[in-house]
């Protein structure tokens, strides 16, 4: 990696993106969410780009978790890879500096994340479906299923098991289930936080799933696909942040996605948002809907295997959702949905998390959707 590295601020950024915008930068912010790297919109008065440049250190944490910047390149390849599976729903990239890690978007400057319009009960038609055909068509085209295996292989030797994978490795699976420095959670609900480090049957699922998420070189996977990561409009919906991105098991994406809509219904069900509430249910539905019927269309639907394949990564999806559920609840990275409620609101929706979160793990498998969705959300779940 080149030394010419330097980060750069409101300022050095208008000259870096000159060469990328039509008209003279003018102005530049920083819009970036703070976990990982640097996120800048830069405006001429014509038109205006995306900069991201990735920090050489977890953001989250401060500069004493230090990081390789090769999750630049880790995301720019897997963009390439998976725009030409999902065409149109990825941003658009203009730029791929190696020396400064940073890449440069077309600025999607209509939409918001999905997880700002779930916060604002915003319904956005379409959104739940798109997402469910991208999980399809590269979780499918990056596996044994679809990809010849030579070409296959091939692809497998550009996807490290990243460190990024390792922070993913500590903050789902690990750090949850030790008193780890990194947990956070409020102490309403310290006792049920706690209690998870004793809980046998829990962490011994946990060790599982972690072995899983190391072990099953699936599919090129996004690796972090919860409500922030994907932008919509109404008519436009977009799959961002790919850092995360490795050779993975099937049912990671899924799971970590419907996790992130069963935080926002327990959300909105603890402010007595019901009407929001059922909304949230037809996304979960209509993702996994979306999701299956891709899948039949992308493989030959006479397959003998396709409906046992389907409630394998059903299953699969349902136990890492449930793994989402807590650590987005007692570890370092929070679901800014249940966050942003005011007590006692906010410790009702983190103990049914927790306890819908316990019942994917450690409940008999699923076989249906509804089933995994009444143990996410289910009111009677053990905590
Ligand atoms: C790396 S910081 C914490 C979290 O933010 C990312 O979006 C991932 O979800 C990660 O676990
Ligand atoms: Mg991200």
């Amino acid at each position: 990696m080149s030394n010419n590295y330097v980060p750069l601020d409101v300022r050095s950024v208008l000259e870096f993106a000159e060469p990328f915008l039509e008209g003279q930068p003018v102005e530049a912010s920083e819009i970036g969410d703070g976990n990982l790297n640097l996120v800048f919109r830069v405006r001429s008065d014509r038109a205006s780009v995306i900069v991201k440049q990735a920090l050489p250190y977890l953001r989250i944490a401060g500069d004493a978790w230090p990081l390789t910047r090769h999750r630049a390149r880790i995301e720019a390849n897997a963009i390439e890879v998976h725009e030409k599976l999902a065409p149109g729903l990825l941003p658009r990239t203009v730029h791929f500096n190696t020396a400064m890690s940073a890449l440069v978007f077309e600025d999607l400057s209509e939409h918001i994340t999905w997880r700002e319009a779930l916060i604002a009960a915003q319904p956005v038609e379409g959104v739940a479906e798109t997402v469910g055909r991208y999980c399809a068509a590269v979780i499918l085209g990056t596996s044994d299923v679809l990809l010849p295996s030579r070409q296959r292989k091939v692809l497998r030797r550009d996807f490290v098991y990243s460190e990024l994978c390792l922070v993913t490795e500590d903050l789902i699976f690990t750090a949850p289930y030790l008193n780890a420095p990194s947990n956070r959670y409020d102490p309403e609900i310290a006792d049920e936080a706690e209690a998870l480090r004793h809980d046998r049957a829990l962490r011994s699922a946990a060790a599982e799933m972690r072995f899983s998420f190391k072990t099953r070189d699936e599919a090129l996977i996004h690796g972090d696909l919860h409500s922030g990561s994907v932008m919509t409009r109404p008519g436009d919906t977009r799959v961002i942040d790919f850092e995360f991105a490795f050779f993975g098991p099937f049912g990671f994406d899924p799971g970590v996605l419907l996790a992130n809509l069963a935080l926002s219904r327990l959300a909105h069900d603890a402010a007595g948002n019901h009407a929001f509430s059922a909304i949230v249910d037809r996304y979960a539905q209509q993702y996994w809907a979306a999701l299956a019927e891709e899948i039949k269309r992308l493989w030959n639907p006479s397959e003998p295997w396709h409906a046992r394949f389907l409630s394998q990564f059903l299953r699969d999806a349902s136990r890492f959702a449930g793994m989402e559920m807590i650590r987005r609840i007692v570890g370092l990275a929070h679901a800014k949905d249940i966050d942003s409620l005011a007590q006692p609101a906010r410790a009702v929706a983190q103990h049914r998390a927790i306890g819908g979160g316990r019942a994917l793990m450690l409940g008999n498998p699923v076989h249906t959707f509804e089933d995994l969705w009444q143990r996410a959300v289910g009111e009677d779940n053990f905590a």
